[in-house]
């Protein structure tokens, strides 16, 4: 007895559907919709922001080290997700005073590819650092107005690839600077 045999066009079939869906599983991996069990990813509801602004040890010009720590917490599958499919982080650093705070710097924007941006166990972290001389944007009140003593902290944003964004406040730092 002859065996049945697939026809050219039965096979072709086949494989556009098992390639179908292996395009389709793959799109919902890369989105960080759907965890590898299928269950729902965890959103991103949570961001703390921390501020450190020293001044560098002497001997030298007395710069200003200023430290930034962001977290976004959730777990490394979700955090790749993320940040392969266009979440960032701005910064955005305010002075504060009594009536309204003004914008001294900012916004700088962290993507994936960004020095310092990185997918943890713990969830998306920014931890950036750089050194400013005395007097820049650090001095938001220069004896004026509001005195001499600056008072600075910084707005984090984490915002995902479709635009939806939550943000935190850092702690205040003061000083002269
Ligand atoms: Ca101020
Ligand atoms: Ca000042």
């Amino acid at each position: 007895m002859k065996t049945p045999v697939r026809t050219p066009a039965q096979t072709h079939r086949v494989r556009r559907s098992a390639l179908a869906a292996a395009l389709l599983a793959g799109a919902l991996f890369a989105g960080g919709v759907l965890g590898p069990a299928g269950t729902p990813a965890q959103a991103a509801t949570t961001i703390t922001a921390s501020l450190s602004i020293t001044r560098a040890a002497p001997p030298g010009p007395g710069l200003m080290n200023v430290r930034v720590l962001v977290k976004v917490p959730m777990n490394l599958y979700d955090a790749n997700g993320y940040l392969n499919n266009g979440a960032r982080i701005e910064l955005r650093f305010y002075g504060e005073d009594p009536v309204s705070d003004n914008l001294v710097l900012g916004p700088i924007t962290y993507v994936r590819s960004a020095v310092g941006l990185s997918a943890t166990e713990e969830g998306i972290r920014l931890l950036t650092q750089w050194q400013e001389e005395p007097g820049s944007w650090l001095n938001e009140d220069d004896g004026l107005l509001d005195g001499v003593t600056d008072e600075v902290y910084v707005r984090a944003r984490f915002v995902d690839g479709d635009g939806v964004a939550i943000q935190a406040r850092s702690n205040v730092v003061t000083g002269i600077f």
